[in-house]
């Protein structure tokens, strides 16, 4: 019986099954009711006693192997397109979606390419920040309203300095005066965050790009004219920009800065409710405290710095009226802006 098992365990082996057909005439050989293995199964009765634990583990191993075998080709003849021999060879391919940049990485982008144009440099700096960094140096008072709860998360350290999200990415630049000496230009992009409701126009989270130029005989009109720069680069060669006071902590004097509306030509349109505007970013001369701070000596060098929201120069160059689709990753919204830079 032993060596009758070993023979079908060769002819299993070798039958060889190709279409549907020849899976058939396998399965009723050696599975069927009539079948090789309930033959055999039939005969374990004549077995003698002492025999039949090892010839019924024998058979049981010869039917996994005939049900395994029909199985598996089962499955492959089930399914045509697995099976290499019916592979249309000749079938065009399917294109794979190539993806597109997220539109604020597009404008930030931009805007590195315009500064790095005339000489700035980029810095990158931690999103979480210690009070020294984010407030102090920056000349923020210590009853600021930034300092509080309500406008800032801070972060238990455990035990530790009270640490805070940044709330802008001046702190990068406060670390660029303690590190280096002036001549210092540069750019910081990078996310910032404030506490705030999440609506069409705020959000907890949003994107700046702050810089810095520190240099002897730095002056207001220097900052002029690089904003001027940056505006008709960024908006086209006819955007002219106009600076309104301000206060910033941080910057004496400053100012706020408009350009002209390009939609409307500024002769007064809804998007820049009829002024002719539209508020692009602040700006100002590093106030002489902050240089003293970060070891710079105010006596002899003097700078300017700005800031910008890359959500606020998006939603001017793309018309973008909701500041939550920046983040909802919704592609029927990021796949309008495939093609850019
Ligand atoms: C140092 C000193 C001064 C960066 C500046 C602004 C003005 C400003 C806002 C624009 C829109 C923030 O994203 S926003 O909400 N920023 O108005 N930022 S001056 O001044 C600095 C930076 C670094 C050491």
């Amino acid at each position: 019986m032993k060596d009758k098992i070993e023979s079908f365990v060769k002819e299993i082996n070798h039958f060889s099954i190709e279409d549907l057909q020849s899976l058939e005439k396998f399965r009723i050989q050696y599975l069927g009711t009539k079948g090789l293995l309930k033959d055999l199964f039939g005969e374990l009765k004549s077995v003698p006693n002492e025999d039949k634990k090892d010839v019924g583990q024998l058979l049981n191993g010869l039917r996994s192997l005939a049900e395994e075998k029909f199985n598996s080709h089962k499955e492959t003849l089930d399914s045509p397109a697995k099976s290499s021999a019916t592979i249309d060879t000749s079938r065009p391919g399917e294109n794979s979606e190539v993806g597109s940049r997220h539109p604020l990485m597009m404008v930030r982008s931009e805007i590195i390419e315009i500064f790095s144009r005339i000489g700035y440099s980029v810095s990158e700096g931690p999103e979480m920040e210690d009070d020294w960094h984010n407030f102090s140096a920056l000349n923020f008072p210590p009853e600021h309203p930034a300092r509080d709860m309500q406008d800032t998360f801070f972060i238990d350290n455990d035990g530790k300095e009270e640490m805070a999200l940044r709330t802008h990415t001046s702190s990068v630049q406060v670390r660029v005066m303690e590190n280096q000496k002036p001549p210092i230009r540069t750019i910081s992009p990078g996310r910032v965050f404030r506490n705030e409701a999440i609506s069409a126009r705020a959000h907890c989270f949003f994107h700046q790009v702050e810089g810095l130029y520190i240099d002897k005989k730095v002056s207001f009109a220097d900052l002029k004219q690089t904003l001027l720069y940056f505006a008709q680069e960024m908006f086209g060669e006819k955007a002219q920009i106009r600076l309104r006071p301000s206060y910033f902590p941080f910057t004496e004097p400053s100012a706020e800065v408009d350009v002209s509306c390009s939609i409307c030509n500024s002769k007064g349109c809804n998007v820049c409710k009829y002024t002719g505007w539209l508020e692009i970013l602040g700006c100002g001369m590093v106030d002489p405290a902050v240089l003293e701070s970060c070891g710079i000596d105010s006596k002899e060098y003097s700078g300017f710095a700005f800031g910008m929201g890359i959500e606020r120069i998006t939603q001017l160059k793309y018309k973008v009226n909701d500041l939550r689709l920046y983040s909802e990753n919704d592609v029927r919204f990021l796949k309008q802006f495939t093609g850019g830079i």
